[in-house]
């Protein structure tokens, strides 16, 4: 099996530390799909990473389907998201609500980085910037007790560590850390973790 993005993508990150915790072996492509969107294409039909080729050749696009596969993969004994109920529920939303988050955030940096200058729409990366920040907030909001969903590690807590980990990079304007503190700590329980220190974020 290949994971195909590199570590600078938040959503290749987190398959790439579930696959570690759960002891998936997979080789790896540190494919930027800004440096050779030809590639990106050759892979996936809208040209993005994370990509997931099985080792008969069939790729997976899309994070999150991505990791259900993974979970099917494994079993509900290991699975990093609870079985059924409200706990399932709650850990989906979470890691909507973490992508949603990155979703907008890395449009607000392609606004700025994709664009020249004088068109660059500040009223539109204002309004992406303050998406994102309502999805924080949501996630600042959500218990850890210690984790999200209680005793165990879940994929809510993963997509949480990484989404907050890329943005106190990319976008620290957006993450003070007096404004998270529920997150930062999460942030850095999930970076204390040898699955998160196995594939670092890289930096630009
Ligand atoms: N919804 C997708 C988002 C993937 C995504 O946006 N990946 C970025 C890298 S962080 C990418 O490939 N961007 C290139 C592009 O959109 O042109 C997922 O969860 O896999």
């Amino acid at each position: 099996m290949k994971l195909i993005g590199r570590n600078l993508s938040p959503y290749s990150r987190r398959i790439a530390i579930a696959m570690t915790l759960l002891d998936v072996p997979h080789e790896r492509e540190y494919l930027s799909v800004t440096a050779d969107p030809d590639r990106g294409l050759e892979i996936n039909p809208v040209g993005r990473v994370p990509v997931l080729e099985l080792d008969d050749g069939e790729r997976l696009i899309e994070s999150g389907v991505i990791l259900d596969y993974l979970m099917e993969l494994v079993g509900p004994a290991k699975s990093l998201v609870p079985p059924h109920g409200r706990s399932r529920r709650d850990c989906l939303q979470l890691m909507a609500i973490a992508t949603g988050v990155l979703d907008k955030a890395v449009a607000a940096i392609y606004e700025v980085r994709r664009r020249p200058a004088e068109k660059v729409h500040e009223p539109w990366r204002q309004h992406l910037l303050i998406q994102a920040t309502g999805g924080l907030k949501a996630l600042e909001a959500h218990k850890q007790n210690p984790w999200m969903l209680g005793d165990f590690l879940t994929l809510a807590d993963i997509s949480a560590g990484v989404t907050v980990s890329f943005l106190r990079v990319m976008l620290p304007e957006l993450v003070p850390a007096d404004a998270w503190p529920k997150l930062y700590d999460l942030c850095e329980r999930c970076e204390a973790l040898a699955a998160f220190q196995a594939h670092p974020l890289e930096t630009p």
